[in-house]
């Protein structure tokens, strides 16, 4: 269900503005709506369907949880092809590319589509991920950072309870998490976009100085921890996993975050991130680089007109022993 009026100004990454001054500001998330037992979204099994792009960090901080949690019965996953075009993220019917999937539900051919049928009017940018419902025929939510919350804890009944125990936002660190997450959302999960994204000198200064001196924060942070919080995995672990993983293979090169690069500039970050990578397969096998680096080099085509894929580093993660 394609909307009829134009709507190339909130899918085409190429005509997003930055502001006045340069800078990058990413808009609100649109779709708020909670699961929750005795409310119209229930937790029911096969009722909610995540889309999901592999490339994106955002995405994946919802695949992490999703697998953690062993929700993978309950909530069915469709990934879209990493070539955010014109029309924005496309599903394999009209761009097969390996490990993307067409849209189970209605054959759309993109993820606006999805936005349009749930909304009209929607006026946003078709992001992911997005958290469906099959019953209402529409988006649940469409923020990863509570789409994370909501798979916590609100199937717990529907899953086996080793899986039910699991818990990424624990009361007793509730405080210590909320204050991580804010620095690093804003100086790194969104500082690398800031810094890329950014169309003046300043602009893009001002977001990768804080960039570096929160990973230098981080550093001492892990430094001989496997953990950032207490000694269990918090959701605050994946929050900076997603970016993590991605800053060696595109952001050091594509997004200009060049002052140091993980491998040779943060031993902590770079053990705990190979642990978390190589030891738990929540994050080993929902980490796709092939997805990742052909989106954002081919996607962003401000930052990269000539949409050539850098082929290095190599390898795209060390082995824990190197
Ligand atoms: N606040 C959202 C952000 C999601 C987001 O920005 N996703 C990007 C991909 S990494 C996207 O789909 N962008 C499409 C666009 O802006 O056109 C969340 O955390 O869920």
């Amino acid at each position: 269900m394609a909307s009829a009026r134009d709507s190339s100004h909130q899918s085409d990454i190429g005509k997003m503005k930055t502001e006045a001054d340069g800078s990058f500001k990413r808009a609100a998330s649109s779709f708020r709506n909670w699961i929750e037992k005795g409310t119209e979204f229930a937790p029911e099994k096969d009722r909610y369907h995540l889309f999901v792009s592999y490339s994106c960090p955002w995405a994946t901080r919802t695949l992490i949880t999703r697998k953690l949690k062993g929700l993978e019965e309950i909530i069915p996953v469709s990934a879209v092809s990493p070539h955010m075009g014109e029309h924005g993220w496309p599903f394999a019917n009209v761009d097969p590319f390996p490990g993307a999937d067409v849209d189970p539900l209605y054959n759309s051919s993109h993820v606006k589509d999805l936005y349009f049928r749930a909304d009209p009017n929607y006026g946003g940018r078709f992001t992911v991920p997005v958290l469906w419902d099959k019953k209402k025929h529409t988006i649940v939510n469409n923020e990863s950072s509570e789409i994370i919350r909501m798979f916590n804890t609100a199937f717990n009944d529907l899953i086996p309870a080793e899986k039910a125990a699991i818990d990424i936002y624990p009361e007793a660190h509730r405080k210590e998490i909320d204050g991580i997450n804010e620095w690093v959302y804003d100086t790194v999960n969104n500082g690398v976009y800031k810094s890329g994204f950014a169309t003046s000198q300043e602009a893009y200064e001002g977001a990768v100085r804080p960039l570096f001196s929160s990973l230098d924060r981080l550093e001492k942070m892990l430094k001989g921890k496997d953990y950032l919080v207490g000694d269990i995995l918090t959701e605050a672990d994946i929050r900076l996993f997603v970016t993590i993983i991605r800053f060696d293979p595109v952001y050091v090169g594509h997004f200009k975050c060049n002052i140091r690069d993980i491998r040779n500039g943060y031993p902590a970050i770079h053990t705990w991130m190979r642990k978390l990578y190589w030891n738990n397969s929540a994050f080993k096998d929902t980490t796709n680089f092939e997805h990742i680096k052909v989106h954002y080099y081919w996607s962003q085509t401000k930052v990269n007109p000539t949409r050539i894929v850098a082929v290095g580093p190599e390898p795209d993660i060390k082995p824990l022993d190197a």
